[in-house]
């Protein structure tokens, strides 16, 4: 690495040393929020560490229902005008009822949410891997962790006095889960195992030492659809190996050897052939050469940054559980769980995605972990915040690459929403709608008060979020097409408001945000939401910007920058102060909705600012203020953000801390309240939902860098008490590493790096440098 600045303040003391980056546990899983997730993108491990029946909960990332469909309403184009003219009257009621009938998808859609059955299918479990381990009955000394530097959880305990250990890890370096048991006493080890999983499976083989399974799910039309398949090994020392009633048993073995193997076709390789193939792979390899490639492909991606919190280290043998109660108490107890906190959504974006493997996705709600087949919202890709907040992390946080299998979804359903522009709107480019699956679904939902959002203009906010980050050029090229054909669309169909003279989407939603008409009639649809106007005017800024760089569509850049004169402001004010949701100050149904879309121009978008925008930014406080700040998992974790870009650090650690509320485990279904963190760390919505982890984790790296308004601002929103702190290798916008050591609240020492020479402004400490680089060889 090249260094272009190092500006050292003044002398300071160093952290001792690297915060441990386990979390710990003093007790078996009782229930799978406290069970701890692997995953390389590919496949997910979850052991519960029970002592004698343990159980592994197994996933593959594409194991998904269902199957491809047209969804789109070939004939909802007809109707549109009739909508907008019913929105123009201001009959959003009637609109409404309109778009309900004529503009939802064709068929069952998401099945409200339950679409395992339907051909939309869901992600789901992919099984479980079931140990009865013998002669194990009283233990002491237990305990069980998750080292997310290492990418590595183990079990031990004492038993009859023997010290049993276990190590789980799914290899970056292989596609297979590995779990190695041991004990310090010869012929210790003994199990039966066998592997299960609700539905099915058609067929399930014992041959010597391996389990094969087959299986087919169902496409959601009356047939069989994606097919998948996955082989457990087991390789004792010592001891004796057979298979019985479907179990492979072993007993007084040394020391034993797990591996699973697991694919699908939905890679387009026949999955019996690739498990054979991967399984083939594996052979002659120890425990120690796996556990070693492991660590040489992981622990690079994970050290490229490093975050140092706390300087008493004294928490950190506190279960992880005890420390989620203490920090929900009093954050000032443990800074060092904001920092774990804050790492294991690197950690989790690192576990569920696999960018350098062909047609690899990206996380979905779940990430890839799920401990049942009809999973909550069908695990599926929501579009109208959930996979833009996966994705939210992984530039800042120095993991670009992993930001590339959610751009491949973009451009994959950029192409099926061509279909779903011409059938709603007759119109040229592409639209895409609030969800999507691995089958391409690209129509908008059942019901307009959530259905109706269109996503391809937000989504494009992440294809140039890429480009800011990486300026990689040739990637813009490859990506300026979907960027355009988004453009395209929203130019066509933007419509006159015939009261402002505005261009405006329609029909459209604030999402999930209904209001109060004059008439008393409740609705949601309207034209021109907030958020709209923002996402309209900041996708045409950034194409005009590509082509720029490109040098392409001169002149259809300059229409845009025309109509840009007549997309509505970023922000009204209401009576009230706050931040208009809608072109008219309705009456909210709900005003602590956890939605606030109207802040997307806070964020991810710029154009809400305590220092560009300072009444918008004061509006802001008093929309967050009303909008309070509880919520669901993923809306605490936005207004981690909100905060952060409002430069209140106190406020969003106070979010952060309600993020972490302790949440009960079991849940099962949806629900408005409970929201928090599980004892593993992840978040609930309730229930488990990944969002929530990446959103806050994002919003960790945001209190303490940001670079979207023409510089790089350095601890731009640190709480009051996280006075001490020192992190390296967080990115910029513009391709600049930064590293920061601050004491008492201010910087003492930062280095901005890059591979090449250039200009780059720096506030620090409240000074605004304008820094003449110089690469330092
Ligand atoms: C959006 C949110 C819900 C939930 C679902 C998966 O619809 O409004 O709260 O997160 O996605």
């Amino acid at each position: 690495m090249r260094y272009i600045l190092a500006v050292v303040l003044s002398g300071f003391v160093s952290f001792s040393s690297a915060q441990d980056m386990k979390l710990r546990y003093d007790q078996p899983a009782k229930h799978w929020e406290e069970t701890l997730p692997l995953g390389n993108g590919l496949i997910g491990m979850m052991p519960d560490g029970k002592v004698s029946d343990e159980q592994l909960v197994l996933n593959e990332i594409s194991l998904w229902s269902g199957s491809p469909q047209d969804a789109n309403n070939y004939d909802a184009h007809k109707s549109v005008s009739k909508i907008q003219e019913l929105l123009f009257q201001g009959r959003n009621d009637l609109a409404e009822q309109l778009v309900n009938q004529n503009f939802v998808c064709a068929g069952a859609g998401s099945g409200g949410g339950k679409g395992a059955l339907q051909p939309y299918g869901c992600f789901q479990n992919f099984g479980f891997l079931n140990f009865l381990h013998f002669d194990i009955d009283e233990v002491s000394n237990y305990q069980r962790s998750l080292d997310i530097s290492t990418a590595r959880a183990q079990t031990s305990f004492t038993a009859a006095g023997v010290k049993y250990q276990r190590d789980y890890f799914t290899s970056f370096a292989d596609n297979a889960g590995v779990v190695h048991l041991t004990a310090n006493k010869r012929k210790s080890i003994g199990f039966a195992l066998h592997f299960y999983r609700d539905e099915n499976i058609k067929s399930y083989q014992i041959k010597d030492n391996e389990i094969t399974i087959e299986g087919r799910l169902p496409d959601g039309k009356g047939g069989d659809g994606m097919r998948f398949a996955a082989k457990i090994k087991v390789i004792a020392k010592g001891g004796s190996l057979m298979n019985y009633d479907n179990q492979l048993v072993i007993k007084k073995a040394d020391e034993a050897l797990v591996l699973f193997v697991a694919s699908t076709d939905y890679y387009d390789h026949d999955p019996v052939a690739y498990v054979t193939a991967e399984m083939d792979k594996l052979k002659g390899k120890s425990y120690k050469q796996l556990a070693k490639a492991h660590q040489k492909a992981y622990e690079p991606l994970f050290s490229r940054v490093d975050l140092k919190l706390a300087q008493d280290r004294s928490q950190e043998s506190v279960p992880t559980p005890q420390r989620i109660a203490n920090f929900y108490q009093d954050p000032a107890s443990d800074p060092g769980l904001a920092a774990l906190y804050y790492q294991y959504g690197r950690y989790l974006s690192l576990s569920s995605a696999a960018p350098d493997f062909p047609n690899a996705l990206p996380p979905n709600l779940q990430g890839l972990w799920a401990h049942r087949i009809q999973t909550p919202w069908n695990g599926d890709y929501h579009l109208n915040i959930n996979a833009q907040m996966n994705h939210w992390g992984v530039e800042v946080s120095n993991l670009s690459e992993y930001h590339k299998p959610f751009i491949n979804l973009i451009k994959k359903i950029a192409k099926e929403g061509e279909k779903t522009a011409k059938a709603y709107y007759n119109a040229p480019g592409w639209v895409v709608y609030m969800i999507t699956n691995v089958w391409g679904f690209s129509a908008p939902g059942e019901s307009a008060s959530w259905g109706a959002s269109t996503a391809s203009g937000w989504l494009c906010n992440h294809l140039w979020e890429h480009y800011l980050f990486t300026q990689d050029k040739a990637y813009l090229k490859e990506v300026y097409p979907v960027l355009k054909g988004a453009a395209v669309f929203y130019k066509a169909t933007l419509v006159k408001d015939p009261k402002t003279g505005w261009l405006v989407t329609s029909p459209s939603i604030s999402p999930e945000n209904g209001f109060k008409l004059a008439n008393g009639k409740r609705a949601a649809v309207v034209m021109g939401p907030t958020i709209d106007n923002q996402i309209v005017r900041e996708l045409y800024q950034a194409f005009i910007a590509a082509g720029k760089e490109l040098g392409e569509d001169e002149a259809f850049s300059d229409s845009l920058q025309q109509d840009l004169k007549l997309i509505p402001p970023a922000v009204q004010i209401s009576k009230s102060g706050r931040v208009m949701e809608w072109l008219t100050d309705y009456e909210e149904t709900d005003p602590e909705h956890r939605h606030v879309s109207h802040l997307y121009g806070l964020y991810p978008a710029n154009f809400i600012s305590p220092v560009s925008s300072p009444e918008w930014a004061e509006a802001a406080k008093k929309t967050l203020a009303v909008r309070g700040d509880e919520g669901t998992g993923w809306s605490r974790a936005w207004k981690i953000l909100f905060w952060a870009r409002l430069h209140d650090g106190d406020h969003a650690l106070e979010i952060l801390r309600q993020l972490l509320r302790p949440a009960t485990v079991g849940a099962t279904s949806y629900s408005g309240s409970g929201a928090g963190t599980y004892p593993n760390l992840f978040c609930a919505h309730p229930p488990f939902q990944i969002d929530g982890n990446f959103g806050g984790s994002a919003g960790i790296a945001e209190m303490l860098l940001q670079s979207h308004d023409g510089y790089i601002h350095l601890l731009p929103a640190l709480p009051g008490i996280w006075k001490d702190g020192e992190l390296k290798g967080l990115k910029a916008r513009g391709n600049f590493t930064v590293d920061i050591k601050w004491r008492n609240g201010r910087v003492v020492d930062y280095r901005i790096s890059a591979a090449k020479a250039g200009n780059v402004k720096v506030l620090v400490n409240g000074a605004l440098q304008d820094v003449q680089v110089s690469v330092i060889k």
